[in-house]
């Protein structure tokens, strides 16, 4: 029976994958259900890498197969083309994009060094499933290599909108390095919109009658696969006396987001001040607890948010602050994960305002925590992936300060009847589409878009049409992948 061969920049013991979270675990029990291979980078730089990989066979039956990076990869790879080029690019912030010359050389060879080394390991009817903006060149890297078999690839963060995708000088390199692939999954339908977009207008893409697109030499399916999470991990949140400073009557506000550019940290706290000017009621009553893990410190375009976010809630504090009370509770550091769902379960306010976001797994999170008979209410950037999905939030403008603050207010004020509607709401369309569906209508879509070329360009082994036919049957329907944006179908321990 055939596997199914993960490719992502950074691996993960999948017997911890729970502890981790989010879509490790979706990843984990794919694997773990095909006798799965998982490949990436090792995450050691040192100057003497070899050809072959480390393999590490886990109990669960998955293996692992990793490569080092030299320290000239780690900087012109990742933290060049893919965090100061497409990650800024892809989130709206040309402003921040770096456009060094031998990023892109480097991108690409540290990809055909990856293709190189997974090639031996693979077998004729594996199905290869890539994550995310550090890999886009390898399937061209595989099939240059003489690889056929079903090769799905799916972007964790946005698809810009086609002038922003222009504005990059190797975008039709890229766009040729995405036709290599059978199956694009993005987050969203706007993402599936803006990549068509982009398509026609920038490389005369053409959309076949069957919703497929021609594009270069190839034909591929493009579709929208919203990344979740498992929300039973998260049904046994309990809120926790102590975890409220100030005392029982204190109302908190959670925010919990990587120090990342993209996520609105500093227009956040703007609005928190802003919401404490307007309703000075809520003086000694609300606090805002904000957990900011450290990311990417090695970026450029990270150095400064770390001091401007502690400038910022230091000011806000000594603003409003009093003897009993500090307004903006502050933490940058990662915390343990059962901490995590009880601080979400003891907060009345999930407040989630990224700048622009693939999908954002925390407001999902928060929502699968809240008590279900006396829930919470989430605040919602209307520029997250979620945010289709979640239309009962209350959905704000992120760069409206006063919105933020208005939308606040409101969510203290909310009755329990509306919360009660609007959690559940919520919470039912998390649990149609959890991540173990996620995976499933993916690979299910892939097989069939893969069983479809093969059936104009000759048919795959029987073997392979076997596995395939297993993966799309797993999907339970059969859903065509269409152009138009509209959905064909339907991972975080961090790949990063
Ligand atoms: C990318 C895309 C897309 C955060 N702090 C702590 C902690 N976390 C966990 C959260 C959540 C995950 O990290 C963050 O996921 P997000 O989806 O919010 O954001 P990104 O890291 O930017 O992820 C994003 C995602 O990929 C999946 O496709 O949704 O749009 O940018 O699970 O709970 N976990 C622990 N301690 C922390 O302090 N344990």
């Amino acid at each position: 029976m055939g596997r199914v061969v993960i490719v992502s920049n950074r691996v993960m013991d999948t017997t911890q994958a729970a502890q981790a979270g989010g879509v490790a675990v979706a990843i984990s029990e794919v694997l773990q259900s095909h006798r799965g291979l998982w490949f990436g980078w090792s995450g050691a730089v040192q100057a003497d890498v070899g050809e072959a990989p480390t393999v590490t066979p886990m109990t669960d039956g998955v293996a692992i197969a990793t490569i080092p990076l030299t320290p000239q990869e780690h900087q012109g790879y990742y933290l060049g083309y893919a965090n100061s080029v497409l990650w800024p690019v892809f989130h709206n912030r040309l402003d921040l994009a770096q456009f060094e010359a031998g990023f892109f050389d480097i991108y690409r060879s540290v990809n055909a060094r990856m293709a190189a080394s997974l090639k031996p390991l693979l077998e004729p009817d594996d199905t290869i499933w890539v994550h995310d903006y550090h890999l886009v060149p390898l399937a061209l890297e595989l099939r240059a290599m003489g690889v056929r078999n079903p090769i799905g690839y799916f972007l964790h963060i946005p698809f810009p909108p086609a002038q922003t995708f222009l504005a990059i000088p190797e975008h039709k390199r890229l766009a040729r390095m995405l036709a290599a692939y059978d199956l694009v999954g993005l987050q969203t339908e706007a993402d599936v919109a803006n990549m068509l977009d982009y398509l026609k207008q920038g490389v005369r893409g053409r959309i076949l009658q069957d919703g497929r697109i021609r594009a270069f030499d190839r034909v591929l399916s493009i579709g929208s696969f919203p990344v979740s999470i498992d929300p039973k991990e998260f049904v046994s949140a309990k809120p926790r006396a102590g975890l409220a400073q100030g005392g029982p009557t204190v109302r908190r506000i959670i925010g919990v987001d990587r120090l990342d550019y993209t996520k609105g940290l500093p227009p956040k706290f703007h609005a928190f001040a802003r919401f404490l000017e307007r309703y000075p009621d809520n003086s000694g009553n609300v606090v805002l607890t904000q957990i900011a893990p450290p990311t990417r410190e090695s970026v450029e375009a990270y150095t400064d948010i770390r001091t401007e976010l502690e400038t910022l809630a230091g000011s806000i504090n000594g603003r409003f602050g009093e003897l009993d009370w500090v307004p903006i509770h502050y933490i940058h550091r990662s915390i343990p994960r059962s901490t995590l769902a009880d601080i979400y379960r003891s907060a009345r306010i999930g407040l989630v305002t990224p700048m622009r976001d693939g999908m954002n797994l925390v407001a999902k999170e928060y929502v699968a925590a809240q008590d279900p008979a006396d829930p919470g209410v989430l605040i919602l950037s209307r520029f997250a992936g979620a945010a289709e999905q979640l239309t009962d939030a209350l959905i704000v403008n992120p760069y409206n300060i006063d919105e933020i603050a208005d939308a606040i207010e409101t969510a203290l004020q909310m009755d329990k009847a509306e919360r009660l509607r609007r959690n559940a709401a919520m919470l039912s369309v998390i649990q149609d589409h959890d991540t173990f569906a996620w995976s499933r209508s993916f690979l299910g879509a892939l097989g069939r878009v893969y069983a479809k070329e093969r059936a104009s360009g000759g048919p795959p082994s029987p073997e392979l049409r076997q596995r395939l036919g297993q993966l799309a049957g797993r999907t339970g329907r059969d859903e065509p992948i269409r152009s138009d944006g509209s959905r064909p179908a339907n991972l975080t321990g961090s790949l990063e």
